[in-house]
């Protein structure tokens, strides 16, 4: 197809609750939504990057102008363009792989939408729902913590991840285990760690926890091999993991028990199913995490976890566990299934009312 306009949205949308965790303190999503119109049909993309550059060096106003700046003039000038050719085409262009995903995923769901195809019928995926699992923040006391878990569960959640930071660690996942057994429990760390802090996390290895996320640094991926050889309770590598080479080195450095598979961390959905691969190949069981999305980008990870490999109940929880009001028709959660959709596209496209209730910018782009 060829691409006669390329928008940026900003948005901004009130989360339900503030989600704390060892990098700050989230009170608002500041989503950027890509939408490009062509010849044949329109397509979203949601870009994941966060309002501040504290979980990755990408943020959501730099992600905006590399796009407007690089990305698009690329990408309108092209006469006959595929959402394969996207990634190609900007590879000269260094890092940025969430506003690169973003672009990738507005180009896919025009595609598919105009070849009237489901991600989940692209993908060649066979199941209709996944299971959900919820992230949950740290808390301002244990207390809390086992009150916002209980409620989760209550809901039917398949699996709760707790954020983790130095001194907020072996007591709330004792807590947790004292007070509902043996659920299946992970945490997150988003790298509040170092090699120091051994000891205090082999203390963790007595809870059975089903992995521990990105303890270490970023570019540590050796250093995680060197924990992981320590520990009992799986690592699961998740900022580390950029692309698929990244992945294979991971993987080659047993620095990664477990991968956590983000479709916007790694430049994309078609990437993250080559990692998606490259995991099955290797017997490394690999989970879909989230950023937050909206419907826009949750519908399609839902689709995305649905592939075999992601064997490990991933973060794609309900609308409802972080949004008031979706942008989208919500993702619901169903007895701790969310339903993988089966619509042409990605899955969901943006409620024009809405969106003009929390936009707060829009550049139109158009070829030069
Ligand atoms: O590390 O997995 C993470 C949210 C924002 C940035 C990083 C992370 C997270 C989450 C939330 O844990 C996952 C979700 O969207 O449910
Ligand atoms: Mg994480």
């Amino acid at each position: 197809m060829k691409l006669h306009l390329i928008e940026l949205i900003q948005l901004r949308i009130p989360l339900l609750s503030p989600f704390v965790t060892s990098f700050g303190t989230q009170t608002h999503r500041d989503a950027l939504l890509v939408h490009v119109s062509s010849d044949s049909a329109e397509g979203w993309g949601e870009c994941v990057a966060l309002a501040a550059p504290v979980y990755s060096p990408e943020y959501a106003h730099g992600a905006a102008a590399i796009i407007e700046q690089f990305f698009a003039p690329v990408l309108l000038g092209q006469e006959q363009l595929s959402a394969a050719d996207v990634a190609p085409l900007l590879q000269h262009f260094y890092g940025h792989q969430m506003a690169k995903a973003a672009v990738e995923a507005a180009v896919l769901d025009a595609e598919l939408r105009a070849q009237q195809l489901s991600f989940a019928a692209f993908l060649g995926v066979e199941r209709d729902r996944v299971p959900s699992g919820v992230s949950v923040g740290i808390q301002a006391s244990i207390e809390r913590l086992v009150e916002v878990v209980a409620g989760y569960l209550a809901e039917g959640y398949q699996r709760i991840k707790i954020k983790i930071q130095p001194g907020w660690d072996v007591a709330p996942v004792s807590a947790l285990r004292a007070e509902f057994g043996d659920i299946p429990l992970q945490v997150d760390a988003n790298s509040a760690y170092t090699l120091d802090d051994i000891a205090l996390l082999r203390d963790l290895d007595q809870f059975e926890l089903l992995l521990i996320e990105q303890p270490l640094y970023e570019d540590d991926i050796r250093l995680h091999g060197v924990l992981a050889a320590q520990l009992t309770t799986p690592v699961c590598l998740d900022e580390s993991i950029l692309s698929l080479r990244s992945a294979a080195d991971a993987i080659a450095l047993r620095a990664a028990g477990v991968i956590n598979i983000k479709p916007g961390r790694v430049g994309g959905y078609l990437e993250a199913v080559r990692i998606h691969d490259l995991a099955v190949r290797s017997g490394v069981p690999v989970w879909c995490g989230g950023m937050l999305e909206t419907g826009v980008g949750r519908a399609a990870n839902a689709a995305l976890a649905a592939l075999p490999g992601f064997s490990m109940v991933g973060d794609i929880s309900a609308s409802d566990r972080f949004y008031a009001q979706d942008i989208t028709e919500p993702v619901l959660m169903q007895d701790g299934w969310i339903e993988v959709p089966s619509t042409p596209g990605l899955g969901r496209v943006p409620l024009p009312d809405v969106l003009a209730e929390f936009e707060v910018s829009r550049t139109r782009i158009l070829p030069g």
